[in-house]
């Protein structure tokens, strides 16, 4: 069921990155018809007959453009990360929702006595391959578990002592007593094209790709 006719699908969430994307938008002249806050659509139009924007959840964004079901979308680094990111050709960094992924422990815990002494580590996270990844390059041993949200209440029930999670202003973290102890990455939106439509819509594609591309240079 791929998306064969010429028209163009642009896979977006809902939420920061939808809000990030609609400037870049105006910049290859393309206006969503609709806001998705208040629509329960899932396809919206636009006021290009060929363009048509449809909302998923932010980790499925590569999942879409992988397969063809849409041509292009918008995903953090973070997604793209844990998805492995096969099958989709990465141009532009949009320099959007941007933040950082970050460890943190309730304040009052020794993080660095705890790693110095090699002490095996409970940690929640979304980001289990980022996470796997970041301790064992630096030989800490780790315990993960998978979570789906609210990362930040593991250590505070006692699930884990420290998380794997992404940090914008740090409000979250000083809400339930948690501190930074770690920035393993920065992070911001890309945009990821499917590789086969690259090559058989690249006329379509390629004025957007290049009015996103100078847009969001203002961003950086
Ligand atoms: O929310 P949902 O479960 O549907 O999916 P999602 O969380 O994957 O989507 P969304 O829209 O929340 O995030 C989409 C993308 O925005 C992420 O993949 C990141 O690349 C990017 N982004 C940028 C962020 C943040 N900033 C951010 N601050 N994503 C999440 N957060 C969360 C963070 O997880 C933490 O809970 O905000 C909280 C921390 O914010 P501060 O400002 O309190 O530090
Ligand atoms: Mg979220």
């Amino acid at each position: 069921m791929s998306n064969t006719s010429q028209q163009l699908t642009l896979a977006l969430s809902k939420g920061r990155i939808f809000e990030e994307t609609l400037p870049l938008l105006e910049a290859a002249g393309i206006t969503v018809s609709e806001n998705p806050e208040s629509s329960r659509k899932l396809i919206l139009p636009t006021n290009d007959p060929n363009v048509r924007v449809i909302i998923v959840r932010a980790s499925d964004v590569p999942t879409y453009v992988q397969y063809g079901a849409a041509d292009f979308g918008v995903a953090g680094k973070d997604v793209l990360y844990e998805h492995g990111g096969e099958g989709l050709y990465q141009p532009i960094d949009l320099n959007i929702a941007k933040c950082r992924m970050s460890v943190a422990v309730r304040s009052g815990f020794d993080y660095e006595t705890a790693v110095r002494h090699g002490a095996r580590l409970r940690v929640v996270t979304k980001y289990v391959q980022t996470a796997r990844e970041h301790f064992a390059s630096k030989g800490v041993h780790v315990d993960l578990i998978k979570l789906y949200g609210s990362m930040e209440l593991g250590p505070l029930v006692g699930l884990a002592d420290a998380i794997v999670d992404l940090v914008s202003t740090g409000s979250t973290l000083r809400a339930n007593d948690l501190v930074e102890v770690e920035q393993i990455m920065d992070i911001s939106s890309r945009l990821v094209v499917n590789q086969a439509a690259l090559k058989l819509k690249r006329e379509r594609l390629q004025p957007i790709l290049e009015a996103f591309e100078k847009a969001s240079k203002r961003n950086s």
